[in-house]
């Protein structure tokens, strides 16, 4: 048997702007998402936007119960900024005692919260003055985070600064995925410089605040390297991939210090970005004290054929490769290779202090789910049972190996409307009923899960 230890936490994660719904209402002024719904609804998926998403404002008291029933000590889920200060500077009290509430819940029941700060949710607001491409962002993500640790920090002990940040970089300034699709390098790295500031200083806060018993980390997603071939081209695009996605705000968050490496490419990029004076001290002294990994594919990588001085984009560093026979999750287009897991797990060991880190994302997106209802309504999810369990397993092994992992949460609870893709590919222990008022239905996983939680590990 894979048996976990005792104290580790088994749960799920999830976000405000992607279960809350009630998105315009009961004080919370209007995200980037729900302003760029507003002006481009054709981008989303069915038109399903940020407004409506699974109803958790009215129904956590619920799903918390079902939470408790499958056995979870733990939960993440965040705070929506423009819920808890719609102008940046004053509370909204319906925003309060909701989360406060909320978090009450979780903890009288048992369950862990691990409260997370920004899930791509960027105040409109603060967008029109820039975003993250304005310094004075930095400044108001810090008086936003201390506001949370002030109100809430005798109820939440864990909490986290951002989810994954490169996403909100790549995305609203590489690739034009997500509001304001800019595609600019030299952008790009300021805004991720403005989060790696913003995240350094809602850690100064937090240590400020003295939040009992409280510990503070950073959640990123993982997408090991693993180059093409050997040669030194292809070894060298993996490197700079890595240090790119990984250790841009893996080494600071944890070393307190930006790669030199990263500086020194940059440099030659024309890519370094504004700072101020004090930064580096301000990286230095404010490290974490665990770290949240989500990890759902790998990178496989090769060398492009020219490098362009300066890049114009990340691709002039490394270009995706196509592995042959590789297996796909073919509704997210994700390739599925759990033994990354067990070379991250070594990774943080290695070369991260072993710090307390944890699993804090993993799951399987699927489309039209409904095709594997049984005749009870009960959607057998046997691919997600198996997708979560070969990826304990290679967790176990990198456990095992020493690696200081304290947790696992699979992406997500309940089904959660998603970005762009709104309703699409469904994660969820629970199937959301979109026609029937949000209602929901445990799928077979879930049943899985809360054996696997009761047993404390499987057999395999
Ligand atoms: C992660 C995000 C989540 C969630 C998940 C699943 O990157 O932190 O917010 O959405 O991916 O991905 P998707 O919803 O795009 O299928």
């Amino acid at each position: 048997m894979r048996e976990f230890s005792q104290a580790f936490l088994w749960g799920a994660a999830a976000s405000a702007p992607q279960t809350e719904g009630h998105s315009l209402e009961n004080g919370k002024s209007p995200s980037t998402w729900d302003k760029w719904y507003k002006i481009a609804p054709e981008k989303f998926n069915e038109g399903q936007g940020p407004e409506n998403t699974s109803n958790v404002y009215e129904m956590y008291s619920e799903d918390i119960q079902r939470m408790k029933e499958l056995g979870m000590n733990s939960y993440r889920t965040s705070i929506a900024w423009t819920r808890l200060l719609p102008d940046g500077k004053h509370v909204n009290p319906e925003g309060v005692a909701f989360y406060s509430a909320y978090f009450k819940e979780l903890k009288k029941n048992g369950i862990e919260p691990i409260i997370n700060l920004f899930h791509f949710d960027m105040p409109w607001w603060l967008m029109e003055k820039g975003g993250w491409e304005t310094r004075e962002s930095v400044d108001a993500f810090a008086f936003y985070a201390k506001t949370a640790f002030e109100l809430f920090g005798d109820t939440v002990s864990y909490w986290t600064t951002f989810n994954e940040p490169l996403v909100h970089i790549e995305c609203g300034y590489l690739y034009g995925y997500h509001y304001p699709a800019v595609v600019d390098f030299k952008r790009a790295v300021q805004v991720g410089y403005h989060t790696l500031m913003a995240h350094t200083r809602a850690v100064e806060e937090f240590r400020n605040a003295k939040v009992k018993n409280g510990r503070i980390g950073i959640i990123l997603n993982i997408s090991p390297a693993y180059a093409r071939s050997d040669s030194k081209e292809d070894l060298q695009a993996k490197e700079l991939a890595d240090l790119i996605n990984t250790k841009s705000f893996l080494e600071p968050a944890v070393h307190g210090v930006i790669p030199e490496k990263l500086t020194a490419v940059f440099r030659t990029h024309h890519l370094l970005p504004k700072i101020k004076v004090g930064d580096k001290e301000l990286i230095r002294e404010n490290t974490v004290d665990f770290i949240g990994l989500n990890y759902y594919q790998p990178r496989r990588v090769q060398a492009p054929e020219h490098v362009r001085v300066p890049a114009q984009t990340p691709a002039d560093f490394y270009l995706p490769y196509d592995l042959p026979n590789k297996r796909i999750n073919p509704y997210r287009g994700w390739e599925i290779y759990p033994e990354a897991l067990y070379d991250v797990a070594v990774m943080m060991k290695e070369e991260y202090k072993n710090i307390p880190w944890y699993v804090s994302e993993n799951g399987m997106g699927v489309a039209e789910e409904e095709r594997f209802a049984d005749e009870n309504g009960m959607i057998q999810d046997d691919y997600r049972i198996l997708f979560i369990q070969e990826h304990l397993t290679e967790l176990h092994k990198g456990i095992t190996a020493g690696s200081n992992c304290f947790g696992y949460h699979a992406w997500t609870f309940v089904d959660c409307w998603s970005w762009l893709n709104g309703y699409r590919n469904r994660y969820g222990f629970y199937r959301v009923d979109l026609e029937n008022h949000y209602k929901r239905t445990l799928k077979k996983s879930g049943i899985w899960y809360k054996e696997l939680i009761k047993r404390n590990g499987f057999d395999n």
